[in-house]
């Protein structure tokens, strides 16, 4: 019967297009199976079949369908596998080629210039220690001799948070906790962040930040405080650097000193760097005076001590060449990228 013979013909023809080298299998699958397919049309003209025949011809409809589909099953498997095996072969993966690497960082200048001064000292015997920035007027000025009203409080004026709690201005406030709670032999260095009201501009800022050092036991001199200086600054500046005291005045140190090292650039000739001095100012010491060692349970007849602080900002500045302290803060890379 006519109906069953295209059926098979189109089965036929069917079978023939998806063997095509090319053979859209959308397009295919539309053609037979779409709303307007073959298939469907002939679906349609059921209703000229006889009744009895209905079924047959119905099941016939259905092996065609069935065919079809599979069909398109097996070919779009048939092209996932190829593809498959192309990407395999094209995209070639070595497994020993190095990898891309992230970006990474380095140290701020700042950092780098403390670590080098922590291992300088770590490497005579000082341990570190570190304590609050937010701190009491008393282990800030109090008991470094610098009792309510003292014009030295002027100097370091910085940033209260109450009355009796401030931005600490020195790491001193570490030193007098430390000898507060431990006996003497002490011999540490306090690293961190202080505080100053200042304004802004190329050799100030409100935070900067210091090394401050300290060492407490019996019979400690001058002499002491003069050879591990020298010895910090022969590791800092170079082996042929030498070291001058000149007196000074600070509350909690007694005598005290400023301390220049012999210009780096020139070797004491006097050039730019050292504005023809031959000399540059380093850092501010003393020993340590009785009022603060009694003020903090240790007996200065028994006891004595040195201590220094040092600018990291300022010592930064003169091993790099910077001539304007803001470069340190605005985090500008390509101010960064150079250390
Ligand atoms: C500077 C240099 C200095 C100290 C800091 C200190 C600490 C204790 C006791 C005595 Cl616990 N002194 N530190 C001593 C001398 C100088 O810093 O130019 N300061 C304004």
């Amino acid at each position: 019967m006519e109906l069953k013979e295209k059926l098979l013909a189109i089965k036929e023809e069917a079978a023939r297009l998806f063997e095509e080298e090319n053979a859209d299998i959308e397009a295919l699958r539309i053609r037979y199976l779409g709303k307007k397919g073959e298939l469907t049309s002939v679906l349609r003209g059921m209703g000229a079949v006889a009744p009895e025949e209905r079924p047959v011809v119905g099941a016939i409809v259905n092996e065609v369908r069935e065919f079809i589909e599979n069909k398109i099953v097996e070919l779009r498997e048939k092209r996932a596998k190829e593809e498959f095996t192309r990407r395999l072969a094209s995209e070639k993966l070595d497994v020993t080629m190095p990898a891309v690497m992230p970006p990474v960082g380095g140290r701020h200048p700042l950092s780098k210039v403390k670590l080098e001064m922590e291992n300088i000292f770590l490497g005579m015997g000082f341990t570190i220690a570190e304590g609050p920035e937010v701190e009491y007027d008393y282990y800030n000025f109090e008991a470094l001799n610098m009792p309510a009203g003292h014009p030295a409080r002027d100097t370091q004026d910085t940033f209260y948070i109450t009355d009796k709690i401030l931005l600490r201005s020195q790491t001193s406030s570490v030193q007098i906790r430390t000898m507060e709670k431990e006996k003497p032999p002490i011999r540490i260095i306090s690293p961190g962040r202080v505080y100053r009201s200042d304004e802004v501009d190329a050799t100030h800022s409100p935070l900067f930040h210091q090394v401050e050092g300290l060492v407490v036991d019996r019979g400690i001199t001058m002499g002491d405080l003069r050879g591990t200086l020298l010895i910090f600054a022969k590791n800092l500046f170079g082996e042929s650097t030498r070291i001058r005291f000149r007196p000074h005045h600070f509350p909690y140190t007694e005598p005290s000193a400023e301390v220049d090292v012999s210009c780096f650039a020139c070797g004491g000739e006097g050039c730019r760097l050292c504005k023809g001095e031959g000399w540059i100012e380093i850092l501010g010491c003393g020993m340590v005076h009785p009022n603060v060692l009694s003020g903090c349970g240790i007996d200065p007849d028994v006891y004595s001590g040195f201590a220094f602080g040092i600018g990291i900002e300022r010592v930064a500045m003169l091993k790099y060449h910077i001539d304007d302290m803001r470069l340190f803060y605005e985090n500008d890379l390509r101010f960064l990228a150079q250390f």
